[in-house]
């Protein structure tokens, strides 16, 4: 014992997950053997405060994992049977240049190749630094990564021109918090900590979501919504608040335009009683709503702030119910308030040098964008361009977190498709490779992080040397580079180097000012590598950061834009306004009929997206896989609580157990988790039923746009 303690080190790392909190870790290794033995939250963050998820909590069980890929493998059993057989790095890098440039010389050219990768990890190195050098260079297809965020941020854009942000750590100012779509007390942990913290000073909590996740259960007011219908309600809020003259006059008149039209469109076309229609609220639900949120000052004692989310976005409407919601904090005066207005993701705070990082100069001129969401269309020849002969998937999970799975996966097994797989594990995806690469986990590479949930910028320290043969994303993209003769000036810097470039060349944060030559305080300025190796730094932001108190949007008029004359002339509506989802039993009562009821397909608490469902601790807290569904619809059903159904529609079909219960209205049903294929009995995930529709703005996806059907086995 007292040994081991002797030759132990400790490392400090930082969570490579997609999740806001990026949390700041502590790993231990024992220098005698090179293991890590520990790892835990680092107290010293000031936002993350030493404590992690269940999920990380249990990552040596994931880093070690008897079933970690430690060599490169190729195929030898048919598309999709799972048959490897291990093969050297200098072969697989060998056998994919010349593959590769066997692709290039064709007629169709490289964009018949097709690079895919989302979050497997955030590091700004390992999410995108040489990997898009690369392909750029390469002059293969663009991909459009609009899986999870896209809707949202150009909804955010449209009215703010960028994303809706605050200082979180100054959300304990808040007095009435709106969790919006926001499974905050699950998918973002260390933010509710600020909410709750909040709550004990004497705010209320509110949360908005047709489903009773734990937040809604946690919280003082679960605000039933009908599903894709947001925007309609933040219209009759608007409505209520010109209607009893509740606006913040000098902050509507100093900082936004088009306070007369969009007072117009709320209160000629937003009353209370359609809005109570559309959402499946009471008129007496909404006028509370809007009473408690627009007067959270004399009611609770302090502004109110709304944490958006991503929940909301994945309809139909899900980008104009984001640009919808975001204009609420001007209305109300909020963004006056540290830590109140809106909050969807601090991104855009840090200003790296993306353009250093990924070189999107490197582009071919005319080369084509693929949306990631239609990966089905994309790999069954039904997207204009040259046919998709290549594909090569890093940071992502695509036979399990796609839509249409079902169509996915014919693709992914079509024999003449050159498929490699670069992944820390065997995936439903890898199952399809003809070449599988073995990655490092973030225990075991350098990198740096910027957050979507906070404001420090840190670096993950390499604790233990790299399993196997694994490699990291960046090196492997070196190894293939030299393999295909590309210049060594872009692939050949160390990774160190790369990243302290990246934040010493930062641009600065985007405001008028700048627009105007004025210098700007540099969020980045003064941060260097080796201060974020010794632990979190805070970007040169003020404490109690108001980005919008002043007003300083960064739109194209400088001010907050109720009204869009960009949209306006795209010839789009430029105010607000509702969006039904796809698949709306109000809209489409025909689909209706035959599927009528909406399927949410939420994270599960244990999972993060795809990844850690190998994980044997967590896929047993996960349980079995569950279909929440309201007495009544069960009843009709004949589904008994705890019965087998089959859920179904059009585009496929899944099993699951049914769990009978309140915690969804009559009409909405809900299974949570992205479950490996090789996990279930059927062989399928709720993304048999999703469609791959996309958002309004950003060609986002509509993962819960979706009506099916639900029988008993
Ligand atoms: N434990 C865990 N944490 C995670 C993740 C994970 O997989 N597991 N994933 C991470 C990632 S990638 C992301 S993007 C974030 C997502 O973070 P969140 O956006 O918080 O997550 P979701 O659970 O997808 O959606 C939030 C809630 O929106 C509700 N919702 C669905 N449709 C609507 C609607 O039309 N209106 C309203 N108001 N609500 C609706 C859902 O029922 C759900 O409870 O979480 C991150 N954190
Ligand atoms: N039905 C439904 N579908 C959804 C969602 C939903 O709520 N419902 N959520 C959507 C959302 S929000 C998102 S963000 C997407 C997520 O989609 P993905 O980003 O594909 O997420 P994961 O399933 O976590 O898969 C990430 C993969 O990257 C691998 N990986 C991790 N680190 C590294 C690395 O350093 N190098 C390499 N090469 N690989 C690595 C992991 O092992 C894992 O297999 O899914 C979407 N799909
Ligand atoms: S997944 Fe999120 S909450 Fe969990 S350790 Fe990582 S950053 Fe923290
Ligand atoms: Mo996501």
């Amino acid at each position: 014992m007292r040994r081991a303690l002797d030759t132990a080190i400790t490392v400090k790392a930082v969570c490579p997950h997609d999740c806001p909190d990026t949390c700041g870790m502590v790993v231990t290794v024992d220098t005698t053997s090179g293991r890590a033995i520990d790892l835990r939250g680092d107290k010293e963050h000031p936002f993350t405060r030493g404590f992690l998820c269940q999920k990380v909590n249990n990552y040596l069980e994931r880093v070690y994992h008897p079933d970690r890929l430690l060599h490169p493998l190729k195929r030898v059993g048919r598309k999709g049977e799972g048959k490897f057989t291990r093969i050297s790095w200098e072969e697989a890098v060998r056998t994919i240049s010349e593959k590769f440039k066997e692709i290039s010389r064709s007629d169709d050219g490289p964009q018949s190749i097709l690079p895919y990768s989302y979050a497997g990890t955030m590091g700004k190195l390992m999410y995108s630094s040489l990997d898009r050098r690369f392909f750029h260079r390469l002059g293969a297809s663009l991909l459009d990564r609009t899986i999870c965020a896209t809707a949202g941020a150009v909804g955010c854009d449209v009215t703010l021109g960028t994303r809706a942000m605050i200082d979180p750590e100054a959300a304990v100012n808040a007095r009435y918090i709106v969790n919006w779509g926001s499974n905050t007390s699950v998918t973002n942990i260390h933010f509710w900590k600020v909410e709750h913290e909040a709550r004990k000073l004497g705010a209320r909590i509110v949360t908005i979501d047709p489903y009773k996740s734990p937040t809604a259960q946690k919280s003082d007011w679960w605000i039933p919504i009908r599903p894709g219908t947001d925007a309609a309600l933040a219209l009759g809020v608007m409505h209520i608040i010109f209607r009893e003259g509740w606006q913040d006059d000098a902050y509507l008149s100093n900082h936004c335009v088009g306070e007369k039209e969009l007072r117009d469109r709320a209160l000629n076309e937003y009353p209370p009683e359609k809005v109570s229609h559309i959402t499946g609220l009471s008129v007496e639900e909404i006028e509370r709503f809007a009473r408690e949120y627009a007067r959270s000052q004399e009611l609770f004692g302090g502004p109110a702030l709304i944490r958006l989310n991503y929940g909301l976005q994945r309809h139909g409407g899900g980008g104009m119910a984001v640009r919808t919601i975001v204009c609420l904090p001007a209305l109300t005066g909020d963004w006056k308030h540290p830590g109140a207005g809106a909050f969807l993701s601090t991104s855009k705070a840090y200003p790296f040098d993306d353009h250093y990082l990924t070189r999107p100069d490197l582009i071919p001129r005319g080369t084509r964008t693929i949306n990631m969401v239609n990966l089905a269309e994309a790999l069954h020849g039904e997207l204009p361009g040259p046919p998709v002969k290549a594909l090569f998937v890093y940071n992502s999970n695509p036979a399990a977190v796609n839509p249409d799975q079902s169509r996915v996966l014919s693709g992914l097994a079509r024999e003449d498709l050159f498929t490699v797989v670069h992944d820390q594990f065997q995936t439903d995806t890898a199952d399809f490779a003809d070449i599988v690469l073995p990655a490092t986990t973030q225990l075991e590479h350098f990198d740096i992080h910027n957050s979507y949930g906070h404001l420090y910028v840190q670096s993950n320290n390499q604790a233990i040397a790299p399993l196997g043969e694994s490699k990291p994303n960046t090196e492997v993209f070196r190894l293939l580079a030299r393999a295909m003769g590309f210049e060594p000036e872009l692939f050949e810097e160390s990774d160190e180097q790369i990243a302290a470039r990246s934040i010493r060349d930062g641009a600065v944060f985007p405001s008028p000012a700048r627009r105007e030559g004025k210098e700007q305080p540099e969020a980045l300025r003064g941060i260097t590598l080796d201060a974020t190796k010794a632990g979190p730094v805070r970007l040169n932001l003020p404490a109690n950061w108001a980005p919008f108190a002043n007003g300083e949007f960064p739109t194209l008029s400088g001010k907050c834009e109720l009204y869009s004359e960009r949209e306006a002339r795209a010839g789009r509506d430029p105010l607000p306004h509702y969006v039904p989802p796809h698949e709306d039993p109000q809209t489409k009562p025909e689909l209706a009929a035959k599927y009528p009821l909406q399927l949410l397909t939420p994270p599960a608490t244990p999972f993060l997206n795809s990844t850690f469902v190998n994980v044997d601790t967590l896929r047993k807290n996960a349980g079995e896989r569950t279909l929440e569904i309201h007495p009544t619809d069960a009843a009709s059903r004949g589904i008994a609580d705890g019965q087998m159904v089959n859920v179904f529609n059009g585009r496929g079909r899944f099993r699951a157990k049914a769990l009978v219960r309140e915690s969804v209205k009559p009409g909405v049903v809900v299974s949570l988790g992205l479950w490996w294929r090789k996990f279930t009995d059927d062989g399928a995930n709720c993304n048999t039923t999703t469609s791959t529709a996309t958002t309004d703005f950003g060609g986002g996806a509509t993962f819960f746009d979706n009506l099916v059907e639900v029988a008993a086995l």
